[in-house]
This record gives C-alpha cells, sequence and structure tokens, in this order.
C-alpha cells in the first residue's frame, strides 16, 4: 500500500507541498491538473513542470486524478475520436513522467453532487459535506451548479469545472437519448480505443464510482454497485480497466457491502487505487454527511476495509479522501490538510496493526 494525498497544484491549493511530505507515510500525490478542460491534451511541458515540482518537495507522483473523459464520448457523438485520440496522447504523455494509475469517471454532465457543502456537524461544530435527496427534489440542476459554486469558498471543486458545466442545459437535452445501455456501448467504445495504449505503456485506468451512488436527475450511470463495476471491468477485460474504489461514494449507497466489494474487484487484479473515507447516514438512506474516517464516527467499517486491502490488493495506492473542516481551517471543502492528515494517520495506523498481526 502507498499512502497518497491529493493535491490541486500550487496556484490553486491552500495546502503545501510542504505540509504533505511532513504527514507521517505519505508517499505522494495522487495528483491533479485542476485547469485542464475536459478532451485537451495534457502537453509534456505542463506533467514535467508540475511532476518535477512534486519531486523537488520529495514526494512521489505515480496517480494522477481527473484526466475527465469529454462529454462527447460519453454521449458518443461523431467527435469523439478526436477526444479519445487526445486522451491517448496524456496517457502516454503521463506515462513518460512515471504516472502509473490514471483515476478518471464516466459519469454525465455532473460529477459528484451534495446538496450542502459545509453543513455544521452538530456533535463538535465542525463541518462536512452533506447529502439530502429531498432537498435535492426541489433543486434543478442549474441551481444546484449555482449553489456548489456559491458555496465553494472560491476555489475550483474537481467535476465542476465552469467550462464543463456552461452548456449544461443542451448536454442535459443531449442526454434524453442515451440511456444505460447506450451509455454502456459508449465507455466500451472508449475503453476499446484507450486500453491499448495503457497495456503499451505501462498505465492503468481506475473509474471513479458514482456519487452518490444511485442515478440523479434522470441521468443514466452506471458505476455504483458491484453488478455495474462487473459489466464496466469485461467491457475490456484487462488489469489496466480498473477501478478507483471509493468507500464513500459507494458507501452512499447503503446496499453496498464495502469490504465485500473491494475483496471482489481486489481478487480480480481490478484494484489499482482506493479513496479511503468514512459516511454518516441520517435516519435515511438517502441522507448522508462525511464523518471522520474514524469507523465508530460513521457506518463503514475501516479496519475491515483496510483488511480487505490487505489481503485482496496489497499493492495499491490510497488515498484519504474528502475531510471534515476542522480547527477553522479554510480551504477548499473536503480538501483541507487537518482532517485528511488525521484519516491518514489513522488509515497508516490500521496498516500497521494488521501487518503486524498477520506476521505473528
Ligand atoms: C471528489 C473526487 C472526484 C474524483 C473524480 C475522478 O471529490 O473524488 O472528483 O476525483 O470523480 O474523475
Amino acid at each position: 500500500m502507498k499512502m497518497t494525498f491529493r493535491w490541486y497544484g500550487k496556484n490553486s491549493d491552500t495546502v503545501t507541498l510542504k505540509q504533505i511530505r511532513q504527514i507521517p507515510g505519505m508517499s505522494g500525490l495522487m495528483g491533479f491538473l485542476d485547469y485542464k478542460p475536459a478532451g485537451e491534451v495534457w502537453t509534456e511541458e505542463e506533467i514535467k513542470a508540475y511532476i518535477d515540482e512534486v519531486h523537488a518537495a520529495g514526494l512521489e507522483c505515480e496517480v494522477i486524478e481527473s484526466v475527465n473523459v469529454h462529454e462527447d464520448i460519453k454521449l458518443g457523438l461523431p467527435t469523439r475520436d478526436q477526444y479519445i485520440e487526445n486522451y491517448r496522447i496524456t496517457i502516454r504523455n503521463l506515462a513518460k513522467y512515471g504516472v502509473k494509475v490514471i483515476v478518471y469517471n464516466f459519469m454525465p454532465v455532473l460529477d459528484w453532487l451534495r446538496t450542502d457543502l459545509a453543513r455544521i456537524i452538530p456533535e463538535d461544530g465542525s463541518n462536512s459535506l452533506y447529502f439530502d435527496e429531498a432537498e435535492l427534489g426541489e433543486m434543478s440542476p442549474m441551481d444546484i451548479v449555482r449553489k456548489t459554486a456559491a458555496d465553494s469558498n472560491g476555489f475550483s471543486l474537481p467535476g465542476w469545472e465552469p467550462e464543463r458545466l456552461a452548456d449544461l442545459e443542451r448536454v442535459m437535452e443531449l442526454y434524453k437519448s442515451v440511456d444505460q445501455e447506450k451509455l454502456l456501448e459508449n465507455y466500451k467504445y472508449f475503453l476499446e480505443g484507450i486500453i491499448p495504449t495503457c497495456e503499451e505503456v505501462g498505465i492503468r485506468m481506475a473509474c471513479h464510482p458514482d456519487d452518490p451512488g444511485w442515478p440523479i436527475f434522470g441521468l443514466p450511470r452506471l458505476a455504483h454497485n458491484q453488478e455495474g463495476f462487473d459489466r464496466i471491468v469485461k467491457l475490456v477485460d484487462s488489469p489496466a480497466n480498473g477501478i478507483c474504489l471509493c468507500t464513500g461514494s459507494l458507501g452512499s449507497n447503503v446496499a453496498n457491502d464495502i469490504p465485500s466489494i473491494i475483496r471482489h474487484f481486489g481478487e480480480m487484479d481490478r484494484i489499482p487505487c482506493l479513496h479511503v473515507r468514512n459516511i454518516k447516514h441520517l435516519g435515511n438512506d438517502r441522507k448522508f454527511r462525511e464523518s471522520s474516517h474514524l469507523s465508530s464516527d460513521g457506518d463503514l467499517d475501516l479496519y475491515e476495509i483496510m483488511l480487505a486491502v490487505y489481503d485482496t490488493c496489497p499493492d495499491a495506492y490510497i488515498r484519504p479522501d474528502h475531510g471534515r473542516m476542522i480547527w477553522d481551517e479554510v480551504g477548499r471543502p473536503g480538501y483541507g490538510l487537518y482532517d485528511r492528515a488525521l484519516g491518514a494517520t489513522y488509515l497508516n495506523g490500521l496498516w500497521e496493526a494488521i501487518v503486524k498481526n498477520h506476521k505473528k
């Protein structure tokens, strides 16, 4: 297991590389060029500048997140071939600088979604990301986009890039003719286009689950349970066609047994990386907040999760995921320093105990 941290780059993150380096056990980053529009090639110069800086700080950068898939690929439009070609070039460019895993998602239009980015946790006065389907019921997609932008403390949020959301209404309209099966077909076309390149250069793709883990606003979604991912990994049967197993996203759907899903895909060698965090439902299956990482603070058993990783995909990259805002920190919702650092330390502690226990 390699413990990593998400970082948005020096112009865009409140957290510094030096701070990340000082978190115990941190091997490197799940890096991110947050200014790149979906579909555009990530040039060698851009990648080199980012990764050189990370290396200079004493950290690795073997995982890159959010090489976003252009909507035309998901919609299956004729223009998709050019965007797939651009994606292949980006894969090659990233491989040249030592990247081994690319995290992406295939969610139509909207990436992760919350109805509140800073809901106070009454017990301790901290705040965290929050979702209530009942609140969503009254909002249109445009309302939620506006609210998310307004609540983000002025930071860009992954998946909420302005250019991607600019023509939201037009794209929502186009999706009326794309159902689950059509989306799956378009997904296969995409994977067939890129997986041979990944195999050639030694990169593994890791699909991030839908978040929350069910269809939203009538849009088709494929990646929120074991059955869905079973279909995805079969689209192209290769270890390069893998999963970024996000425990919180899958865990938002109470029907999912996360340790068992990890074991299932870990045994198939399809989990190159994980986002590990906890989540707490609030008396209703479709209402939850993000809790601290500690098992007893949320619904997920982080010990069982780390044990499943140890048993079935011990070489995976892990990062603590969204943290609460604690100790009066002001930063990008979900991506402050303190609570994620606590999360990493806790996960490292679980890992040490598991490793030592197995050596006995
Ligand atoms: C949310 C993140 C996601 C993830 C993308 C990958 O906070 O975990 O934005 O990085 O879905 O494409």
